[in-house]
């Protein structure tokens, strides 16, 4: 009998392929530590997984990995995984669960989700997901007739972004964005803290671009580590970027700064704009922002002057004062100026292979909109909001949802407002959490059901838009540990439960990839070629439009909308307008939050190997502000918000990189799971301070920047 890892299986073995790293096959595999999917080689040694390196075959890694990638095996061996389905015995957030069978395990989900489909209706279910085995429990929900099916990535991250640009260009930024910096010749990061924020193929272009000369403009309340690759850096007062945006505008518009014959070609509503931009002086930005109006022109003139082969990045969360998608916007419409749409250095066209169902399993019926929102609300959300479904579980509007399945998300602390989350797991009927470590959201679960991590199971496959398309493969490369099994074989079992068996015709994962692979018209040979490299490459569509030709983009007007037509049709503002946010008052701050290089939010909080190289969360305070405040590096507080919300204590790092009106600190700690033995406690709860926020009018999605905190010092 073969073995059921497919690379012992191959008729010439996998061999070592690089020197120095001992012995043992080198599997072709595909990272999970965040959602960027870069391609891995296993280094897998008497069935032990000894290293993870890049994939030198791999588009997104081209040989390299990020901390997060090389440290997966802190996640594989962690002592504190899931290892056995559980039912709980105590009261819901008891933490009290039994051990059970996969099959007691599996017939109880089955039936809690059969039950209320049953009594409510299948729109009354609801699928939390996040990660690629997502896609497995999607088809099934799919299959009972819900469209509600949500992921924080969409109104907790990058949604207001892409609804900017598509209001814009007609297309979203994409991910992997279609940002083309390695031939940016000057960029502007809005907040977007590119190296701290770690995307690896990301961060490798942004390296090179700097090496071959990119003159970096970073506007953001701290010195991140790109600020301090910038030729600019500007500490605006946090909220107030559009101000900053739109006097861009306006400077490259009244200094003629711009290309009038490609903005007549290719732009509608260009006339309005100028007009209503034409307020945004210097000056008048001046005392929104803080940004001098010489650092002001300077800039605008900085990017103008590279124009077309110079970018705003559309940066990635941008979820932050529930103005979010008009920000999006206004750095959408700074792009329009520079004419980059499509051009080297701007915005490329990417491409993607094509893959296609397998041909026993029968499509999927279309169902209704989903219960995210109440009728009319958030016209343009693209996707189902994730903090939608939770307000209509705890309201009944536009119905009552009644039972939930969480897939890889941590909700209490990503869902901003954590009372709520936990106030709608009370109100369900039935909840199911599938998980590889006893996260918070399992605490509240009444089942558990532990999935094995990405380098135990395969997954579907991988082909995203990016310049050179390709598909690429995640195979097992070890055992699945103690009782865990891959999300693809739950769905199936669950499936089988609900007479949905028809939507998972194969047996084994092998067969689910071989049969997409063939109906997708892959060779035998290619398909064994992508077991062995991990990765099938395709000659990319051509990236960038001839200079000259004209867009035909995919908004109402084909052209770039400067005043958005359909923006006014619906009641919302055609061009951005800068509104003065809520300011801290005296000895309070606001609170920004964002990433740590090493860790992926929550999710690597309890990875030994990463807490070794980022062991816990500071708080960022203003040098002279902490020295009037009594306070030093080092020292612990506890952090307030204006709703009387706690977290810590978190330790103190006094610096001049911050401005004195708000405090930073990395997000994905403090948590209170007690069997996360070493994230159990570690740091402070970012999300439990975002009592309060502000929902996005556009699309619905949560901005979190609108908390307001003090800093007591503690003794521990
Ligand atoms: P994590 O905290 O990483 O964030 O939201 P999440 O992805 O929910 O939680 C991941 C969960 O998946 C954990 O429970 C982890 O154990 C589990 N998990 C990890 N690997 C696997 C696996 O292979 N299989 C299964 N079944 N489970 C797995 C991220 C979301 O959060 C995003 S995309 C953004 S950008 C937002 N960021 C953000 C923020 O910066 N601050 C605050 N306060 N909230 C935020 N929410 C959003
Ligand atoms: Fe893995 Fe890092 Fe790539 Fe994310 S960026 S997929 S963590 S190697």
């Amino acid at each position: 009998m073969g073995s059921s890892l497919p690379w012992e299986n191959l008729e010439t073995p996998l061999e070592s392929q690089e020197a120095g790293l001992g012995q043992g096959a080198m599997i072709p595999t595909v990272c999970e530590m965040c959602f960027w999917k870069c391609g891995v080689h296993a280094r897998v040694h008497q069935g032990k997984l000894v290293a993870l390196t890049g994939n030198p075959d791999h588009p997104l890694s081209r040989g390299r990995l990020c901390p997060r990638g090389v440290g997966g095996i802190g996640s594989l061996y962690d002592p504190d995984r899931l290892s056995e389905p559980l039912i709980r015995v105590g009261e819901r957030g008891s933490q009290q669960f039994r051990v059970a069978t996969w099959e007691e395990a599996l017939d109880r989900t089955a039936e809690g989700l059969r039950k209320v489909a049953d009594q409510y209706g299948p729109e009354s279910l609801a699928l939390f997901y996040h990660g690629a085995g997502g896609s497995f429990f999607k088809t099934l929900f799919k299959g009972m007739g819900t469209a509600n099916i949500a992921a924080p990535s969409y109104a907790q991250c990058r949604g207001p972004r892409d609804v900017g640009f598509e209001l814009t260009f007609g297309e979203g930024a994409g991910s992997p964005e279609i940002a083309d910096v390695p031939n940016a010749r000057v960029m502007a990061l809005i907040g977007t803290h590119l190296g701290e924020n770690m995307h690896n193929t990301s961060v490798q272009d942004f390296s090179a671009a700097l090496g071959k000369g990119m003159r970096l403009i970073t506007v953001d309340p701290r010195y991140s580590v790109a600020a301090g690759k910038s030729k600019y850096w500007l500490p605006i007062k946090p909220g107030t970027d559009i101000a900053l945006l739109l006097g861009w505008a306006n400077v490259i518009i009244r200094e003629g700064w711009y290309d009038a014959a490609y903005i007549e070609k290719n732009a509608v509503g260009f006339e309005k704009f100028r007009a209503e931009v034409s307020k945004y002086t210097p000056e008048a930005v001046y005392i929104e922002t803080g940004i001098k109006p010489e650092q002001l022109i300077a800039t605008a003139r900085e990017l103008a002057q590279a124009a077309p082969h110079s970018l705003v990045h559309p940066g990635r969360r941008v979820t932050w004062y529930g103005d979010d998608t008009q920000r999006c916007r206004a750095v959408a419409l700074v792009n329009g100026l520079l004419g980059n749409w499509g051009q080297p250095g701007g915005f490329y066209m990417s491409s993607s292979i094509p893959l296609k169902q397998a041909e026993n399993q029968p499509p999927l019926a279309e169902h209704q909109a989903a219960s995210d929102r109440p009728a009319g609300s958030y016209p343009y959300a693209g996707s189902v909001l994730a903090n939608g479904l939770r307000e209509a579980t705890l309201t009944g509007d536009p119905n009552e949802l009644k039972a939930w399945m969480v897939y890889g998300t941590n909700l209490p602390m990503v869902l901003p407002d954590p009372r709520k989350t936990l106030a709608a797991i009370q109100k369900l009927d039935f909840m199911v959490a599938i998980d590889i470590l006893p996260m918070e959201i399992t605490g509240w679960a009444d089942v558990v059901l532990p999935e094995c991590t990405y380098l135990e199971r395969h997954d579907d496959l991988i082909a995203p838009w990016y310049r050179e398309p390709y598909v690429a493969l995640r195979q097992p490369v070890v055992e699945p540990m103690g009782n865990s099994k891959p999300g693809w074989w739950m769905a199936k079992q669950l499936g089988k439960r609900l007479g949905l068996e028809e939507h998972f015709p194969w047996e084994t994962a092998n067969d689910m990839i071989g049969d997409r692979l063939n109906a997708s018209g892959f060779s035998a040979a290619q398909q064994a070629n992508l077991y062995r490299k991990g990765v099938i490459l395709k000659q990319a569509d051509p990236m960038y439009l001839p200079a000259g030709a004209p867009l035909d983009l995919a908004t109402p007007s084909g052209k770039i909308e400067f005043w958005s037509q359909q923006l006014a049709d619906t009641g919302f503002d055609p061009v951005p307008v800068y509104r003065r946010p809520e300011q801290p008052g005296p000895g309070t701050f606001r609170l920004l939050t964002g990433r740590s290089p090493v860790h992926t939010f929550g999710r690597t909080a309890n990875n030994s190997r990463l807490l070794d190289q980022y062991p816990e969360n500071e708080v960022w305070l203003n040098r002279a502000t902490a020295v009037d405040m009594g306070l030093r590096s080092g020292d612990r507080v506890m952090m307030k918000n204006q709703d009387g919300a706690e977290t810590g204590p978190v330790k103190v790092k006094a610096t001049e990189r911050i401005r004195g009106d708000c405090v930073y600190m990395v997000h994905g700690f403090g948590h209170k799971a007690p069997r996360m033995r070493r994230a159990h406690n570690n740091g402070g709860d970012d999300n439990a301070l975002t009592t309060r926020y502000k929902v996005d009018p556009i699309m619905g999605a949560t901005g979190y920047s609108v908390n307001f905190v003090t800093l007591e010092k503690v003794e521990v």
